[in-house]
Order: structure tokens, then C-alpha cells, then sequence
């Protein structure tokens, strides 16, 4: 499908593994700044990947200079409280990444700011560019974060240097981004791409349910106590014994073969 704000492209897996869905943000004169429409149509995208039973793992990336440079500033511009409110501003078509049960990988070069860094925190990973730059600077604004990023920040890299950032509007580098946690790793910019299609097409070779539970349970970590958290992990944990995959795995380990995943 064509969109006006975004390209996607689907990227064949080897050996009949799943392919991988690479959602790319682009608005390069806006630095991806991130409007209503841009968003409708992400999340119109991520559902349509996501629902796909040929596709086993997600990518989202923007450009060399910006992944995003936060929501639209000039869309925002003029909105008043009952324009947010009753329109469900953020709400409306920022929560369908949250919908997405299968792997999302964000592939950060250049700046995310604001809207740019929660949306990259919203995925289940980042990877990294060196020339990555995260800030949360709607404080200079006169805002806040508004789409998760006083919750999701502080739980990737504490209170402290969460407060720094929310506080100051100041950006932190790649290489510190690594260092706090933010990120999963951090890659020379032109490798941005392949480092992170070659962990989606890792993440491909192996069973989908067993992929979607597992993300499934980590995100429970964050969302309950330890004891609510591993009995969760036990019962899904206990259901993957029903699955086909699970007996393909552990034959094929005892054969020293590789496994065929039917995603059963
Ligand atoms: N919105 C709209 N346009 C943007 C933009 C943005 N966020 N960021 C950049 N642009 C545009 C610039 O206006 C410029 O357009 P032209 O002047 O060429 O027409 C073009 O992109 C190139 O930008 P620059 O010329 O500024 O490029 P530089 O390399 O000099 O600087 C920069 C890059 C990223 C440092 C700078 O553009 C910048 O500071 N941008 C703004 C970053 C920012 O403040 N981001 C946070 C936005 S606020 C809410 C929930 C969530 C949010 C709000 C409300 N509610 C629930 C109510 C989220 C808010 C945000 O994300």
C-alpha cells in the first residue's frame, strides 16, 4: 500500500523463515516530525504487518539525519484544551504500537526528540546509530511528554538522569544511551539498516508464538510485581508445551539438526 508519510517495504526471509516489515517515517523536510496523518498511517501499517502471517518481525527507522524530531510543532501550535481532550489527541492513533504483539525493532539515527524518543521507547528494542541523539525537550515548549515518555524513560534509565532530561531538555548521545540502557546497542550509522534487519531475521528463524509470548511476558514486567510477573511467565511458559514448535525445537536439538518452525 502507498502512503503519503511513510515507506514500507517487506524483506524475504532465507530458507522459508518469516519475512521482516521495515516501516520507514518519511517527512524529510520536517525531520519526520510526527503529525496526525503520519500517525494514522503508521498505525494503519504496524496492523497491517502485524496481521500478516507471513511476516515475523518489524523495523521501524527513519533517516540518516533524524528518526524523529518529536510531534508536529506546527500542528500543535494552535490546539487548545478541549481540542486535545475530546479529539483524544496521542491517544487516538499513537497507542496502536502498543496494539502490535509481534516484535517492533526501532532503528534510531539522528535525532529523537520528544514524540521521536517515545515513539522509539515505545518499540520493544532500540538499535542505535552513532549519530543517534535522544532528548525529551517539550519542557522549552511549555509542555511535558505526553506520549509515555515521563513513565517509559525513568523505567529505562532511572529517575535521575530522567528528571535531567525531562528537566533540562538536554539530549544524550548514542554511546551514553548505551551506557544508561536506553538502547540495546549502538552501531557505525551505515550498518544502522543491516544490524537491525539481521536481529529481526535472528528473531524470524525462531518460533512466532514462542517470539510473541516472550515479548509478551517482558512487557508484563513493567506492568506488575515480581510474584504476578514469573507466575504469569509460568502459565505461558506452560502453554508453549502445546505447541507444535516446541517439540520440533527440542528434536531438533537432540538430532543435531536445524529446527522447521511451522508457527504452530
Ligand atoms: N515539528 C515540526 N517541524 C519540525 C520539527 C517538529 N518537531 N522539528 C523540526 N522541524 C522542521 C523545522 O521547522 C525545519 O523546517 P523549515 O524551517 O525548513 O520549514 C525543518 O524541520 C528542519 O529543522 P531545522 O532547520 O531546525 O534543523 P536543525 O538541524 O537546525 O535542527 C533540531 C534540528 C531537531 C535540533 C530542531 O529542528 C529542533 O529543535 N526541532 C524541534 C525538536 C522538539 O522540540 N521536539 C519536541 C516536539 S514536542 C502531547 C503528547 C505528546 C507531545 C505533545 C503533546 N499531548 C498528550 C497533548 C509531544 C510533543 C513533542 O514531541
Amino acid at each position: 500500500m502507498d502512503y503519503e508519510n511513510l515507506l514500507t517495504e517487506r524483506r524475504s526471509g532465507a530458507d522459508g523463515a518469516l519475512a521482516v516489515g521495515i516501516v520507514t517515517l518519511h517527512r524529510p523536510k520536517q525531520l519526520n516530525a510526527l503529525n496526525d496523518g503520519l500517525m494514522d498511517e503508521l498505525g494503519h501499517a504496524l496492523a497491517a504487518f502485524d496481521a500478516d502471517e507471513g511476516i515475523g518481525c518489524i523495523v521501524l527507522t527513519g533517516s540518516d539525519k533524524a528518526f524523529a524530531a518529536g510531534a508536529d510543532i506546527g500542528a500543535m501550535a494552535s490546539y487548545g484544551y478541549m481540542d486535545v481532550y475530546l479529539g483524544q489527541y496521542i491517544t487516538r492513533n499513537w497507542e496502536a504500537l502498543r496494539e502490535v504483539r509481534k516484535p517492533v525493532i526501532a532503528a534510531v539515527a539522528g535525532f529523537a526528540l520528544g514524540g521521536g524518543c517515545e515513539l522509539a521507547m515505545a518499540c520493544d528494542f532500540i538499535i542505535a546509530a552513532e549519530s543517534a541523539k535522544f532528548g525529551q525537550p517539550e519542557i522549552k515548549l511549555g509542555i511535558i511528554p505526553g506520549a509515555g515518555g515521563t513513565q517509559r524513560l525513568p523505567r529505562a534509565v532511572g529517575k535521575s538522569k530522567a528528571m535531567d532530561m525531562v528537566l533540562t531538555a538536554r539530549m544524550m548521545d548514542a554511546a551514553e544511551a548505551e551506557r544508561a540502557g536506553l538502547v540495546s546497542r549502538v552501531v557505525p550509522n551505515e550498518r544502522l539498516l543491516d544490524e537491525a534487519l539481521a536481529a529481526a531475521a535472528m528473531i524470524c528463524g525462531y518460533s512466532l508464538p514462542s517470539v510473541m509470548m516472550a515479548k509478551q511476558c517482558v512487557n508484563r514486567a513493567f506492568e506488575t510485581g515480581l510474584a504476578d510477573g514469573v507466575s504469569h511467565e509460568r502459565s505461558v511458559f506452560h502453554a508453549l508445551f502445546a505447541t507444535e514448535d516446541q517439540k520440533e525445537g527440542m528434536a531438533a536439538f537432540a538430532g543435531k539438526r536445524k529446527p522447521a518452525f511451522k508457527h504452530r
